[in-house]
């Protein structure tokens, strides 16, 4: 059996409309796939995306002949089946920093990590490779639409390539969501956000350890589109709550906000905040005591940014 899988703890809306979409793929070239979550899905799996689909499973117990294709994920170390599983990776389509030597020497062309905003838009030249554009279910148009919107971060993001816009004007015509979809879409994940704050939170954070000599570094992230300040002070006492939980441990959150195309970076170490994350920025918009605001990054980037300075 083919497996088509993401990450362990959490996987996002890029995650999810890769598999599934993956998975579509795959039977049109007659192979039978499961995809397989075992982690919670983040408050980007929108109900406009479960009711594209929702054909996976929690619990799959891996077989020793079963082929793996993990999707939007590189980093062996939050593999849905542990880094043991890499003997079994058949495919690899990824757009995160970090391994693309490592898969290149083991998996050579079965490594499909490239520099875009979304996974989705490798998912949807694969359609066209393979010569099923113009078959893909309107179902898959869907979730590869809305992941490729989330993930350039409504194409604010300077990591959005010019691929990624074709491939969601492309996408157009496949898709069957109403007028609106992309605001509807923001509206449910401030609104997931809202309703349960804490597990947001919580499946959107990075837990990194090696990064700072032994500290840990827990890195969360929160998209959204209204004022990163206002939204900061709503949110201050359960983002300290949740980093409460973490002994010796360097905690940061980007706070993107698509609308004013700003990143707000805030750590409950001010000083740590001022030595390690401020020297990382040529651009800081403004500055308070624990916080910066930069021009809009992605957690991906700021980690590039740490790991090169
Ligand atoms: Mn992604």
């Amino acid at each position: 059996m083919i497996i088509v899988s993401a990450g362990k703890a959490f996987n996002d809306i890029d995650a999810f409309a890769c598999a599934l979409a993956y998975r579509e793929l795959l039977m049109k070239e007659g192979k039978e796939s499961v995809v397989v979550f075992p982690g919670p899905l983040n408050h980007s799996v929108t109900n406009l995306a479960k009711a594209q689909s929702t054909d996976f499973v929690v619990d799959y117990v891996l077989q020793s002949d079963d082929r793996i294709v993990y999707v939007d994920l590189s980093d062996p170390e939050h593999f849905a089946f542990g880094k043991e599983s890499e003997s079994q990776i058949d495919e690899l389509y990824d757009h995160h920093y970090s391994f693309e030597s490592y898969w290149q020497d083991r998996l050579g062309e079965r490594s499909h990590i490239e520099r875009l905003g979304a996974a989705a838009t490798l998912i949807w030249e694969e359609f066209a490779k393979k010569s099923f554009a113009q078959s893909i279910s309107a179902e898959s148009a869907n979730l590869l639409s809305i992941a490729i919107l989330q993930n350039t971060l409504n194409f604010t993001s300077t990591e959005t390539h010019d691929r990624d816009r074709v491939a969601f004007v492309e996408l157009t015509m496949h898709r069957s969501m109403t007028d609106g979809w992309e605001a509807q879409y923001f509206r449910e994940c401030a609104e997931g956000m809202e309703t349960n704050f804490a597990d947001a939170l919580r499946n959107d954070t990075k837990k990194i350890e090696h990064l700072f000599e032994n500290s840990l570094f827990v890195f969360s992230q929160l998209e959204i589109t209204e004022e990163p300040k206002a939204f900061l002070e709503k949110h201050n006492e359960g983002i300290l709550a949740y980093w409460s939980e973490f002994d010796y441990a360097h905690c940061l959150i980007n706070i993107a906000d698509m609308s004013s195309k700003t990143s707000l970076l805030f750590s409950d170490n001010s000083a740590w905040l001022t030595e390690t994350i401020v020297p990382l920025f040529s651009s800081i918009v403004h500055r308070g005591d624990g916080w910066i605001v930069v021009p809009i990054h992605q957690r991906k980037q700021i980690l590039k940014l740490i790991n090169t300075h």
